[in-house]
Protein backbone atom coordinates (compact mmCIF):
# COMPACT_ATOMS: atom_id res chain seq x y z
CA UNK A 1 0.00 0.00 0.00
CA UNK A 2 2.84 2.22 1.06
CA UNK A 3 4.83 1.48 -2.28
CA UNK A 4 1.87 2.00 -4.23
CA UNK A 5 0.68 5.73 -2.44
CA UNK A 6 4.83 6.21 -3.55
CA UNK A 7 4.45 5.53 -7.17
CA UNK A 8 1.13 7.26 -7.18
CA UNK A 9 3.06 10.11 -5.38
CA UNK A 10 5.63 10.05 -8.55
CA UNK A 11 2.98 9.98 -11.06
CA UNK A 12 1.43 12.95 -9.72
CA UNK A 13 4.23 15.34 -9.67
CA UNK A 14 5.13 13.57 -13.19
CA UNK A 15 2.38 15.02 -14.49
CA UNK A 16 2.65 18.22 -12.26
CA UNK A 17 5.82 18.94 -14.21
CA UNK A 18 4.87 17.97 -17.56
CA UNK A 19 1.55 20.58 -17.18
CA UNK A 20 4.47 23.24 -16.27
CA UNK A 21 6.08 22.65 -19.15
CA UNK A 22 3.08 22.25 -21.74
CA UNK A 23 0.48 23.86 -20.94
CA UNK A 24 1.34 27.97 -20.04
CA UNK A 25 2.80 27.58 -23.97
CA UNK A 26 -0.05 26.73 -25.07
CA UNK A 27 -2.47 27.87 -23.01
CA UNK A 28 -1.32 31.11 -21.27
CA UNK A 29 2.23 32.24 -21.66
CA UNK A 30 1.71 32.36 -25.32
CA UNK A 31 2.26 35.19 -26.73
CA UNK A 32 0.34 36.34 -30.17
CA UNK A 33 3.99 35.88 -32.34
CA UNK A 34 5.00 32.51 -30.85
CA UNK A 35 1.66 31.02 -31.23
CA UNK A 36 1.12 32.25 -34.78
CA UNK A 37 4.75 33.11 -36.25
CA UNK A 38 4.79 34.87 -39.72
CA UNK A 39 1.86 36.31 -40.69
CA UNK A 40 0.92 36.12 -44.85
CA UNK A 41 -2.50 36.76 -46.84
CA UNK A 42 -4.66 34.54 -48.20
CA UNK A 43 -7.94 34.97 -49.78
CA UNK A 44 -9.20 38.41 -48.26
CA UNK A 45 -8.03 37.49 -44.65
CA UNK A 46 -4.69 37.79 -42.49
CA UNK A 47 -3.42 34.02 -41.61
CA UNK A 48 -1.11 32.34 -39.39
CA UNK A 49 1.43 29.73 -39.96
CA UNK A 50 -0.76 27.34 -39.79
CA UNK A 51 -3.12 29.18 -42.75
CA UNK A 52 -5.60 29.34 -39.78
CA UNK A 53 -7.08 33.37 -40.00
CA UNK A 54 -5.68 35.85 -37.42
CA UNK A 55 -7.18 39.13 -36.55
CA UNK A 56 -5.30 41.97 -35.62
CA UNK A 57 -6.37 43.82 -32.61
CA UNK A 58 -3.86 46.63 -32.44
CA UNK A 59 -2.58 50.12 -31.56
CA UNK A 60 -1.59 53.14 -33.78
CA UNK A 61 0.42 55.42 -32.00
CA UNK A 62 0.55 58.96 -32.52
CA UNK A 63 3.15 60.78 -34.42
CA UNK A 64 6.19 59.54 -33.27
CA UNK A 65 7.67 63.25 -33.45
CA UNK A 66 4.82 64.59 -31.35
CA UNK A 67 4.51 61.80 -28.53
CA UNK A 68 8.26 59.98 -28.56
CA UNK A 69 7.42 59.19 -24.97
CA UNK A 70 4.82 56.09 -25.64
CA UNK A 71 7.06 54.41 -27.75
CA UNK A 72 8.11 51.40 -25.17
CA UNK A 73 7.85 48.68 -23.81
CA UNK A 74 6.08 48.71 -20.81
CA UNK A 75 3.28 51.13 -22.46
CA UNK A 76 3.10 48.13 -25.16
CA UNK A 77 3.02 45.44 -22.34
CA UNK A 78 0.39 47.58 -20.71
CA UNK A 79 -1.94 47.47 -23.93
CA UNK A 80 -0.88 43.57 -24.14
CA UNK A 81 -2.83 42.77 -21.15
CA UNK A 82 -6.42 44.82 -22.67
CA UNK A 83 -5.86 42.43 -25.74
CA UNK A 84 -3.80 44.24 -27.68
CA UNK A 85 -1.73 41.88 -30.01
CA UNK A 86 -0.08 44.54 -32.77
CA UNK A 87 1.27 48.20 -32.63
CA UNK A 88 1.53 50.75 -35.33
CA UNK A 89 4.47 53.21 -35.49
CA UNK A 90 3.06 56.20 -37.10
CA UNK A 91 5.86 58.44 -38.52
CA UNK A 92 4.80 61.34 -40.47
CA UNK A 93 6.41 62.19 -43.58
CA UNK A 94 5.57 66.18 -43.53
CA UNK A 95 3.36 66.90 -39.89
CA UNK A 96 5.21 67.98 -37.01
CA UNK A 97 8.71 67.42 -37.22
CA UNK A 98 8.23 64.62 -40.27
CA UNK A 99 10.13 62.27 -41.15
CA UNK A 100 10.76 64.55 -45.28
CA UNK A 101 10.63 67.86 -44.26
CA UNK A 102 12.86 68.35 -40.50
CA UNK A 103 16.10 67.13 -41.54
CA UNK A 104 18.67 64.22 -41.42
CA UNK A 105 19.22 64.79 -37.47
CA UNK A 106 15.42 63.96 -37.02
CA UNK A 107 15.38 61.25 -39.44
CA UNK A 108 17.75 59.71 -37.12
CA UNK A 109 15.44 60.26 -34.11
CA UNK A 110 12.78 59.02 -35.85
CA UNK A 111 14.51 55.71 -37.15
CA UNK A 112 15.99 54.94 -33.73
CA UNK A 113 12.12 55.34 -32.06
CA UNK A 114 10.91 52.99 -34.90
CA UNK A 115 13.84 50.35 -33.46
CA UNK A 116 12.85 51.22 -29.99
CA UNK A 117 9.66 50.38 -31.02
CA UNK A 118 9.95 47.13 -32.88
CA UNK A 119 12.46 45.98 -30.08
CA UNK A 120 9.45 46.70 -27.38
CA UNK A 121 6.63 44.66 -29.46
CA UNK A 122 9.10 41.58 -30.39
CA UNK A 123 10.50 40.91 -26.84
CA UNK A 124 6.90 40.94 -26.07
CA UNK A 125 6.08 38.61 -28.80
CA UNK A 126 3.50 41.34 -30.55
CA UNK A 127 3.38 42.13 -34.42
CA UNK A 128 4.32 45.80 -35.31
CA UNK A 129 3.39 48.11 -38.30
CA UNK A 130 6.15 50.53 -39.72
CA UNK A 131 3.61 53.15 -41.06
CA UNK A 132 5.06 55.62 -43.68
CA UNK A 133 2.56 58.29 -42.35
CA UNK A 134 1.48 60.26 -45.70
CA UNK A 135 -1.22 63.22 -44.89
CA UNK A 136 -0.71 66.31 -46.37
CA UNK A 137 1.86 65.48 -49.05
CA UNK A 138 -1.71 64.07 -50.75
CA UNK A 139 0.32 61.98 -53.38
CA UNK A 140 2.64 59.39 -51.98
CA UNK A 141 4.79 59.70 -55.06
CA UNK A 142 5.76 63.48 -53.72
CA UNK A 143 8.31 61.02 -51.40
CA UNK A 144 8.83 58.24 -53.51
CA UNK A 145 12.75 58.69 -53.49
CA UNK A 146 12.26 59.27 -49.73
CA UNK A 147 10.11 56.18 -49.35
CA UNK A 148 12.33 53.74 -50.91
CA UNK A 149 15.14 54.55 -49.18
CA UNK A 150 13.53 54.39 -46.01
CA UNK A 151 12.24 51.13 -46.65
CA UNK A 152 15.55 49.67 -48.20
CA UNK A 153 16.51 49.65 -44.94
CA UNK A 154 13.85 48.95 -42.87
CA UNK A 155 13.00 45.37 -45.42
CA UNK A 156 17.27 44.96 -44.60
CA UNK A 157 17.33 45.54 -40.98
CA UNK A 158 14.21 43.51 -40.36
CA UNK A 159 14.51 40.94 -43.26
CA UNK A 160 13.72 37.25 -41.48
CA UNK A 161 11.67 38.86 -38.35
CA UNK A 162 8.01 37.60 -37.92
CA UNK A 163 6.22 40.04 -36.78
CA UNK A 164 6.79 43.12 -39.04
CA UNK A 165 4.74 44.29 -41.22
CA UNK A 166 5.33 47.61 -43.79
CA UNK A 167 2.77 50.26 -44.06
CA UNK A 168 4.17 52.02 -47.19
CA UNK A 169 1.40 55.52 -47.24
CA UNK A 170 -1.44 55.82 -44.56
CA UNK A 171 -4.07 58.17 -46.37
CA UNK A 172 -3.36 59.19 -49.80
CA UNK A 173 -5.49 61.96 -50.73
CA UNK A 174 -6.36 64.93 -53.39
CA UNK A 175 -3.77 64.09 -55.88
CA UNK A 176 -2.94 60.41 -54.70
CA UNK A 177 -5.15 58.57 -57.11
CA UNK A 178 -5.54 55.08 -57.35
CA UNK A 179 -3.03 55.00 -60.62
CA UNK A 180 -0.28 57.35 -58.71
CA UNK A 181 -0.63 54.91 -55.91
CA UNK A 182 -0.27 51.99 -57.80
CA UNK A 183 2.93 53.63 -59.52
CA UNK A 184 4.11 54.42 -55.74
CA UNK A 185 3.63 51.14 -54.80
CA UNK A 186 4.90 49.22 -57.74
CA UNK A 187 8.15 50.50 -57.43
CA UNK A 188 8.04 50.60 -53.18
CA UNK A 189 6.82 46.90 -53.14
CA UNK A 190 9.50 46.25 -55.57
CA UNK A 191 12.47 47.36 -53.22
CA UNK A 192 11.15 46.10 -50.36
CA UNK A 193 10.88 42.38 -51.99
CA UNK A 194 14.28 42.91 -53.67
CA UNK A 195 15.72 41.93 -49.64
CA UNK A 196 12.55 40.46 -47.63
CA UNK A 197 10.31 38.52 -49.84
CA UNK A 198 7.28 37.61 -47.06
CA UNK A 199 6.65 40.31 -44.75
CA UNK A 200 3.23 41.95 -45.70
CA UNK A 201 3.09 44.49 -46.94
CA UNK A 202 -0.22 47.23 -46.60
CA UNK A 203 -0.96 49.66 -49.21
CA UNK A 204 -3.28 52.49 -48.77
CA UNK A 205 -6.29 53.73 -50.90
CA UNK A 206 -7.34 56.70 -52.66
CA UNK A 207 -9.44 59.11 -50.40
CA UNK A 208 -7.84 58.97 -47.10
CA UNK A 209 -7.68 54.88 -47.42
CA UNK A 210 -11.43 54.85 -47.91
CA UNK A 211 -11.29 53.40 -51.81
CA UNK A 212 -10.85 49.78 -51.35
CA UNK A 213 -13.43 49.16 -54.05
CA UNK A 214 -11.36 50.98 -56.67
CA UNK A 215 -8.48 48.90 -55.52
CA UNK A 216 -10.45 45.91 -55.69
CA UNK A 217 -11.32 46.85 -59.34
CA UNK A 218 -7.36 46.98 -60.25
CA UNK A 219 -5.40 45.42 -57.71
CA UNK A 220 -1.65 44.78 -58.06
CA UNK A 221 0.19 41.88 -58.58
CA UNK A 222 2.20 40.57 -55.47
CA UNK A 223 1.46 38.02 -52.62
CA UNK A 224 1.19 39.30 -49.26
CA UNK A 225 -0.43 42.77 -50.21
CA UNK A 226 -2.96 43.94 -48.30
CA UNK A 227 -5.13 46.98 -48.59
CA UNK A 228 -5.95 49.61 -45.96
CA UNK A 229 -9.42 50.97 -45.12
CA UNK A 230 -9.50 53.70 -42.08
CA UNK A 231 -12.90 54.95 -40.74
CA UNK A 232 -13.87 56.90 -38.24
CA UNK A 233 -17.14 55.99 -36.73
CA UNK A 234 -18.79 59.14 -36.20
CA UNK A 235 -18.12 60.44 -39.57
CA UNK A 236 -17.76 57.19 -41.84
CA UNK A 237 -21.36 54.96 -41.49
CA UNK A 238 -22.99 52.51 -43.67
CA UNK A 239 -21.50 53.65 -47.15
CA UNK A 240 -18.11 52.92 -46.27
CA UNK A 241 -19.03 49.71 -44.62
CA UNK A 242 -20.54 48.98 -48.20
CA UNK A 243 -17.63 50.00 -50.36
CA UNK A 244 -15.94 47.71 -47.46
CA UNK A 245 -17.79 44.47 -48.40
CA UNK A 246 -18.19 45.30 -51.99
CA UNK A 247 -14.25 44.79 -52.08
CA UNK A 248 -14.07 41.91 -49.64
CA UNK A 249 -16.54 40.19 -52.08
CA UNK A 250 -14.45 40.96 -54.88
CA UNK A 251 -11.79 38.82 -53.14
CA UNK A 252 -9.56 41.97 -51.96
CA UNK A 253 -7.92 41.50 -48.54
CA UNK A 254 -8.93 44.47 -46.45
CA UNK A 255 -6.93 45.55 -43.15
CA UNK A 256 -8.56 48.32 -41.00
CA UNK A 257 -4.67 50.37 -40.21
CA UNK A 258 -6.77 52.93 -38.64
CA UNK A 259 -10.22 53.65 -37.21
CA UNK A 260 -11.76 55.25 -34.51
CA UNK A 261 -15.45 56.58 -32.77
CA UNK A 262 -14.54 59.64 -32.73
CA UNK A 263 -15.44 62.14 -36.10
CA UNK A 264 -12.69 61.89 -38.77
CA UNK A 265 -10.77 65.05 -37.15
CA UNK A 266 -9.76 62.53 -34.41
CA UNK A 267 -12.22 65.16 -32.08
CA UNK A 268 -15.72 65.45 -31.50
CA UNK A 269 -18.72 63.29 -30.23
CA UNK A 270 -17.87 59.36 -30.26
CA UNK A 271 -20.15 57.46 -32.01
CA UNK A 272 -20.37 54.33 -30.21
CA UNK A 273 -23.79 52.63 -31.69
CA UNK A 274 -21.78 52.85 -35.02
CA UNK A 275 -18.43 51.80 -33.89
CA UNK A 276 -20.74 48.91 -32.57
CA UNK A 277 -21.69 48.03 -36.13
CA UNK A 278 -18.01 48.12 -37.70
CA UNK A 279 -16.72 45.85 -34.62
CA UNK A 280 -19.27 43.28 -35.75
CA UNK A 281 -18.85 43.52 -39.49
CA UNK A 282 -15.09 43.13 -39.30
CA UNK A 283 -15.67 40.19 -36.85
CA UNK A 284 -18.04 38.89 -39.84
CA UNK A 285 -14.88 38.72 -42.02
CA UNK A 286 -12.00 38.17 -39.26
CA UNK A 287 -10.82 41.35 -39.95
CA UNK A 288 -7.67 42.95 -38.59
CA UNK A 289 -7.99 46.80 -36.90
CA UNK A 290 -5.76 49.27 -35.59
CA UNK A 291 -7.06 51.76 -33.26
CA UNK A 292 -6.15 55.48 -33.26
CA UNK A 293 -4.46 56.79 -31.21
CA UNK A 294 -1.76 55.91 -28.23
CA UNK A 295 -1.52 59.37 -26.92
CA UNK A 296 -2.83 62.11 -24.24
CA UNK A 297 -3.68 64.59 -26.49
CA UNK A 298 -6.71 66.76 -25.95
CA UNK A 299 -8.88 65.05 -28.66
CA UNK A 300 -11.68 62.03 -28.09
CA UNK A 301 -9.74 59.55 -30.49
CA UNK A 302 -6.71 59.77 -28.03
CA UNK A 303 -6.41 56.61 -25.79
CA UNK A 304 -5.25 58.30 -22.69
CA UNK A 305 -6.82 61.03 -20.49
CA UNK A 306 -4.87 64.35 -21.17
CA UNK A 307 -4.40 64.92 -17.37
CA UNK A 308 -2.46 61.00 -17.62
CA UNK A 309 1.45 62.33 -17.76
CA UNK A 310 2.39 58.22 -16.63
CA UNK A 311 3.45 56.46 -20.00
CA UNK A 312 2.83 53.08 -19.78
CA UNK A 313 1.00 51.13 -16.08
CA UNK A 314 -2.14 52.81 -17.03
CA UNK A 315 -5.10 52.35 -14.56
CA UNK A 316 -8.60 52.49 -15.79
CA UNK A 317 -9.01 55.71 -14.34
CA UNK A 318 -6.17 57.18 -17.12
CA UNK A 319 -8.42 55.65 -20.08
CA UNK A 320 -10.60 57.93 -22.14
CA UNK A 321 -14.12 57.00 -23.08
CA UNK A 322 -12.57 55.32 -26.73
CA UNK A 323 -10.19 53.42 -24.95
CA UNK A 324 -13.07 51.77 -22.37
CA UNK A 325 -15.22 50.96 -25.76
CA UNK A 326 -12.35 49.67 -27.17
CA UNK A 327 -11.01 47.63 -24.39
CA UNK A 328 -14.53 45.51 -24.33
CA UNK A 329 -14.40 45.04 -27.65
CA UNK A 330 -10.53 43.77 -27.42
CA UNK A 331 -10.96 41.33 -24.50
C1 LIG B 1 -4.67 63.55 -36.52
C2 LIG B 1 -4.34 63.65 -35.05
C3 LIG B 1 -4.25 65.09 -34.63
C4 LIG B 1 -3.25 65.81 -35.52
C5 LIG B 1 -3.59 65.61 -36.99
C6 LIG B 1 -2.50 66.19 -37.88
O1 LIG B 1 -5.33 62.95 -34.32
O2 LIG B 1 -3.85 65.19 -33.28
O3 LIG B 1 -3.29 67.19 -35.21
O4 LIG B 1 -3.70 64.26 -37.28
O5 LIG B 1 -2.98 66.46 -39.12
C7 LIG B 1 -6.37 60.40 -40.14
C8 LIG B 1 -4.89 60.49 -40.16
C9 LIG B 1 -4.33 60.83 -38.82
C10 LIG B 1 -5.22 61.84 -38.10
C11 LIG B 1 -6.57 61.18 -37.85
C12 LIG B 1 -7.55 62.08 -37.09
O6 LIG B 1 -4.26 59.34 -40.68
O7 LIG B 1 -3.03 61.35 -38.99
O8 LIG B 1 -4.61 62.20 -36.89
N1 LIG B 1 -7.14 60.77 -39.12
O9 LIG B 1 -7.81 63.21 -37.84
N2 LIG B 1 -7.15 60.00 -41.11
C13 LIG B 1 -8.43 60.16 -40.74
C14 LIG B 1 -8.45 60.64 -39.45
Amino acid sequence: MKRFRGILAEFFLAVCVLAAVFIPKRYSGASAVSANGQLSVKGTQIVNEKGKAFVIKGVSTHGLSWFPQYANKKAFQTLKKKGVNTIRLAMYTEEYNGYCNSGTENQKKLKSLISKGVKAASELGMYVIIDWHILSDGNPLTHKAEAKKFFKTMAKKYNGKKNVFFEICNEPNGAGDWSSIKKYANAVIKTIRSVNKKAVIIVGTPTWSQDVDTAAASPLKGSNLVYALHFYAATHGQYLRDKYELAIKKGLPVLVTEFGISDASGNGNLSKSEGNKWMKLLNKYKAGRVCWNLSNKAETSSLLKSSCQKTGGWKSSDYTAQAKWLWKWYK
